[in-house]
């Protein structure tokens, strides 16, 4: 069912975006089971648990940080069937120059508070909150059929607020790279005024079970994305904004 769609300006000599979004609900999940397209890691199949959350392993520069955490959540395998099974996945589109193009992946958000007490998005989420010292009320799920889903180039909205943030992606399923750039204007100015450009690229493989968490001025300063592979398997990401 399409709930929301794009309304396009046709005024001759121009095609303007009025409205930009179109959501469709996707009814059947997209892929095989976890099980057939992953070897599952050591841990995948134990029970829920979510490890401890220490102190930065990687700063990009003195109000940046990454927090990562190999295998921090154990029983990853239950959360990726339970989440790609039952959760309403919508795919998206979007306006890119004078045209409307597919969102490459399904998105889901879901609020917190109206998961059952035991629901495993619960759990990390207060694992989370724990860890962190944040307070997250929503999660945006996004679910990378195949290699050839992605996310570009981008900082997540809340770098808008001005404010020091925190956003803990966790990962699921098959691997796959996030990398981290220096934006633009942040590269800029940075050599303007300092006469030294920042190191300008970072990469982690975020596996099964993985926490990434991105701290201090990344969604400001630094951007992010998800690129293309060859044939890797399905992937979820869990990605808590604080
Ligand atoms: O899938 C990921 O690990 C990154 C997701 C992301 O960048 C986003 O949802 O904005």
């Amino acid at each position: 069912m399409v709930t929301c769609s794009t309304v396009l300006d046709r005024t001759p000599n121009k095609c303007s975006i009025l409205q930009v979004v179109v959501l469709t609900d996707v009814d059947a999940p997209v892929c095989t089971n976890l099980q057939a397209a992953l070897q599952s890691s050591l841990f995948g199949s134990a029970e829920l648990r979510c490890g401890p959350i220490g102190p930065p392993t990687d700063r990009l520069d003195s109000s940046s940080s990454i927090t990562f955490a190999p295998g921090w959540l154990d029983g990853s395998d239950v959360v990726f069937d339970r989440l790609r099974d039952d959760l309403p996945w919508r795919a998206m589109e979007r306006p890119m120059y004078d045209r409307i193009v597919p969102v490459p992946r399904l998105i889901c958000t879901v609020d917190i508070g109206s998961l059952g007490g035991t629901h495993p998005l619960r759990t990390i989420t207060h694992a989370l909150e724990k860890g962190l010292h944040a307070r997250f009320s929503s999660v945006g799920v996004n679910y990378y059929r195949t290699g050839q889903d992605s996310v570009a180039w981008h900082r997540d909205s809340i770098y808008k607020t001005q404010r020091p943030s925190t956003v803990a992606l966790v990962s699921l399923g098959s691997p796959r790279t996030l990398a981290v750039r220096a934006h633009a204007q942040y590269c800029s100015k940075t050599a303007e005024t300092t006469g030294i450009t920042p190191v300008t690229r970072r990469r982690w493989r975020l596996g099964h079970g993985d926490l990434l968490v991105m701290q201090g001025r990344c969604q400001r300063d630094w951007e992010h994305c998800v690129p293309k592979e060859r044939a890797v398997g399905p992937r979820i990401s869990l990605a808590f904004r604080s």
